[in-house]
This record gives C-alpha cells, sequence and structure tokens, in this order.
C-alpha cells in the first residue's frame, strides 16, 4: 500500500500498475524499460502537462472532432496505464479501439481485450486478421482493416518509429503520446504529446468536450496554427537536468 503521503506517490502508483501488468502478462517485458525511459523524461520535464503540450492537446483533440474515422490504437503499456480513460476517449470522438502491439503475441492481444472489456469498450478491433498498409510486408506495417487500415486520424501512444512513419506516409493524420520529445515517433508525427499517457488522456478527453461544438472553421484554423516541429523545439527548451537540484551548475 503507497501512501498518498509520499512524495513520488504517482511516480510509485504508475509503476504498480506497470509490474501488475507485467505479472499478468499484459505489458511486454521491454514495456518497463519503455516506461523508465519515459518516467526518466517526465522528472526532466516536472512531471506537469506543459504548455506545449497544452497547446498539442488542443490540436488532437481539434483533429479527432474532425476526423470521419479516428481509431485509438491500444498497446500493453496503454492498456496499464490508462485502459479506462482510453474507453472513455472513445466514447467521445465516437472512434473505435484497436489492440495493436509491437511485441504481438495472440496471448497479449486476448489478455488487452479482457482488460478493455472489463472497462466498458463494446467493440475491440486487432483481434482478428490484420492486413498490411500499402501492401508493406513488414511486421510494423499490419492494421486491421475495420480499424488503423481504413482510418483516417490514429492515436497511437508510445508508438514505434518505423510504425509512425508507415502511417503517415499512407496519409493518416498520426497523433501519438510520447514523453521523449526527441524520439523518431514524436518527430515523424502530425502532432506529439510530449507529456505522460495518463495526464495526457484525460487532458484529451477534457479538450474534446470543450471543443465539441467549435464550428469547424475553428477546429480546422486551430490544426493550421499548430506547427509539430516548433512544438517540440519549445518542449526541448523545457528540459531541465536541474530541476530537482537547483544549486547543480549546468555545463
Ligand atoms: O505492448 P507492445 O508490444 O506494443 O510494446 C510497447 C512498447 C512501449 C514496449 C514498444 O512500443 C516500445 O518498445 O516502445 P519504445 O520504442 O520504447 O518507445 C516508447 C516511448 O514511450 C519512449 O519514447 C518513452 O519515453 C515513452 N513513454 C514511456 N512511458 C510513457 C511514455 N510516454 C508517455 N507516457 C508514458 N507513461
Amino acid at each position: 500500500m503507497i501512501s498518498r503521503d509520499h512524495p513520488r506517490y504517482h511516480s510509485l502508483i504508475q509503476r504498480e500498475k506497470i509490474t501488475d501488468a507485467w505479472r499478468k502478462g499484459i505489458l511486454a517485458d521491454s514495456g518497463m524499460i519503455a516506461h523508465g525511459r519515459g518516467e526518466a523524461f517526465d522528472y526532466l520535464l516536472g512531471e506537469e502537462t506543459t504548455e506545449p503540450a497544452r497547446k498539442a492537446i488542443k490540436a488532437a483533440a481539434a483533429a479527432l472532432i474532425l476526423a470521419e474515422n479516428p481509431v485509438i490504437s491500444v498497446n500493453g503499456n496503454t492498456a496499464a496505464l490508462v485502459p479506462a480513460e482510453v474507453v472513455e476517449l472513445a466514447g467521445e470522438i465516437g472512434g473505435k479501439i484497436e489492440i495493436n502491439l509491437f511485441h504481438r503475441t495472440e496471448k497479449r492481444v486476448k489478455l488487452i481485450e479482457e482488460v478493455l472489456r472489463e472497462h466498458g469498450a463494446s467493440e475491440v478491433l486487432g483481434t482478428g486478421k490484420l492486413m498490411h498498409i500499402d501492401g508493406i510486408m513488414s511486421p510494423r506495417a499490419t492494421a486491421s482493416p475495420e480499424g488503423i487500415y481504413s482510418a483516417d486520424t490514429v492515436l497511437v501512444p508510445l508508438e514505434d518509429g518505423d510504425r509512425t512513419e508507415i502511417l503517415r506516409k499512407s496519409g493518416k493524420t498520426v497523433i501519438t503520446v510520447d514523453l521523449n520529445p526527441l524520439s523518431r515517433t514524436s518527430r515523424m508525427a502530425s502532432i506529439s504529446i510530449t507529456d505522460n499517457i495518463v495526464r495526457a488522456v484525460p487532458a484529451l478527453i477534457d479538450a474534446v468536450r470543450e471543443l465539441r461544438d467549435a464550428p469547424r472553421e475553428e477546429l480546422e484554423g486551430i490544426l493550421r496554427k499548430f506547427d509539430n516541429t516548433e512544438n517540440l523545439r519549445e518542449t526541448i527548451k523545457l528540459l531541465d537536468i536541474r530541476r530537482y537540484n537547483p544549486e547543480i551548475e549546468s555545463p
């Protein structure tokens, strides 16, 4: 039992969810390593939603509302940390949920499907036969025919760079959540939200609710104004290695 007074309470709760999910077989082994890398970036960014992340969340909400066929991709880490929030967001945007794994095994797909259904998902794609996007015969190019394959906009949290590139090349709007602003995924995406998924998805739900009734031109204007490269540049400026120990001189 982790005490709420512990200074690292939120971080410890996430670790507990991640290790639980690993024990149950939901998380890939390297999901723990990925979480550790994310944690390090989160630490350097102050463990809060930064101003550039807020802008990216607003742009992502506009893109999801404007989308005709939005799909949320779920992997092991997402299922471990925000299963209920993913189901809620899909409901808000009228979107589909697809399990799409880097380290795919039928057992993990089944376990993640169970988690999503326990949290209220009525339809979960990616559990059956997959197709190859644009005929690219790479395991990174697979997608469900009714889901990511035919989507115009995809939210792909904690994604691999190759896959993000394939999705972009196929003409889709790609939204990622990735705490590493230097990653290829962050650079390749149409909109990168550099924030912890545990904060980003709830903030995205709020932003969708706020913007849902906005005129189409306003939503298109938000998207036009958003510049992913500039947003990442602003985020990188915020990375501060002295954040928790300001008396240490930076080099
Ligand atoms: O469940 P699978 O089989 O699909 O595998 C999922 C992982 C995450 C293991 C796989 O996609 C992978 O290896 O990803 P990478 O290449 O390690 O990238 C994960 C990215 O997510 C890294 O840049 C991390 O900084 C970032 N990250 C980790 N935890 C979080 C995060 N970003 C946002 N929120 C987090 N909680």
